[in-house]
């Protein structure tokens, strides 16, 4: 097995301008002395992957891009862990499609189908902060990847948000879901594969939702043309839709994190029972648990 995962920002030989990074630590204290047994830590240092400005932006802007957080064998090892399972998941080739439009093939439940997934589970990069900001109890809501190719039908997504669940008006107890998504390519994104679009700051926007099944280009949007092994970490209710993939194979991956106490992705069907996480749930920390979804409220 392959033991270069990801290149740490500190350790990166020939510096370029986007990887020398920088750093800060966090510090929080989870108010709970109840002494529940599985419960992860009272006091966290977070060494967060980023510099306190960028988490500013972050939160104003609803978006982050990371460079070059894969590179090399890390990269390689995701592409050819994703094409396996794309091989085996998808056995019969798609019936002629009578839609003008899908959003290619959408396969989650990751971390149970390959340890090259299953690694990213306590990945710092990412990791860090979606502790920083949505603090140290946080969960997976799930590790997905869409692929999408040129095809008679167009392969691209309309506007779309995470995080249906807001009332409007607001109510006075509401509980805002807040959810990262941490969008890792896995190939060069470009007018062949297609941009990913977003528009900056409309995360905030409580009152409104994106236009249903839109596909036309909305007022304030960005779009991204990122490379091969760049994370485009977004909050999950940030206005964003990928463009269509016209002439070359696209893959990505969506590792999303939320608070500890909201409960995992409710799509794409049963997860596999005896997958790899099972196994390592055996053997794991009250924080690797959590991170599965297991405690980590009270
Ligand atoms: O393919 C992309 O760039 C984004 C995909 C996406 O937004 C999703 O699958 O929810
Ligand atoms: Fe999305």
């Amino acid at each position: 097995m392959r033991k270069t995962r990801y290149q740490p920002t500190n350790s990166v030989k020939e510096p370029q301008k986007e990887l020398v990074m920088s750093r800060h630590t966090v510090h929080y204290e989870v108010l709970n002395n109840w002494g529940d047994k599985d419960f992860p830590d009272r006091d966290w240092e977070i060494d967060v992957h980023a510099s306190p400005e960028e988490l500013q932006n972050f939160e104003k802007s609803g978006y982050l891009v990371r460079e070059a957080l894969f590179t090399g064998d890390g990269l390689e090892r995701l592409r050819e862990a994703l094409d396996q399972l794309e091989k085996r998941e998808y056995t019969v080739p798609p019936e002629p499609s009578s839609s003008k439009k899908s959003w290619g093939r959408v396969p989650r439940y990751l971390m149970d189908k390959d340890q090259a997934f299953l690694d990213l589970l306590k990945f710092p990069p990412t990791l860090s902060i979606a502790r920083a900001m949505m603090g140290p109890l946080v969960r997976l809501r799930g590790l997905s990847a869409r692929i999408s190719y040129p095809n008679n039908e167009v392969q691209e997504t309309p506007w779309h948000i995470h995080l249906r669940v807001i009332s409007n008006p607001l109510p006075p107890w509401f509980s805002r879901p807040h959810c990262i998504d941490a969008l890792i390519y896995l190939d060069d994104l470009n007018d062949e594969t297609g941009p990913v679009a977003l528009v900056p700051g409309s995360h905030e926007w409580l009152d409104k939702e994106p236009p249903a099944q839109s596909y036309e280009p909305a007022e304030g949007e960005m779009a991204l043309c990122v490379k091969a092994g760049d994370v485009v970490m977004i909050h999950g209710n940030l206005w964003h839709r990928a463009m269509p993939t016209r002439s070359k194979k696209r893959r990505m991956l969506i590792l999303s994190y939320t608070p500890s106490w909201l409960r995992k992705s409710p799509h794409g069907g049963p997860q596999p029972e005896d997958g790899l996480t099972k196994q390592f749930l055996g053997n794991a920390t009250p924080e690797e648990r959590m991170l599965l979804g297991l405690g980590g409220y009270s």
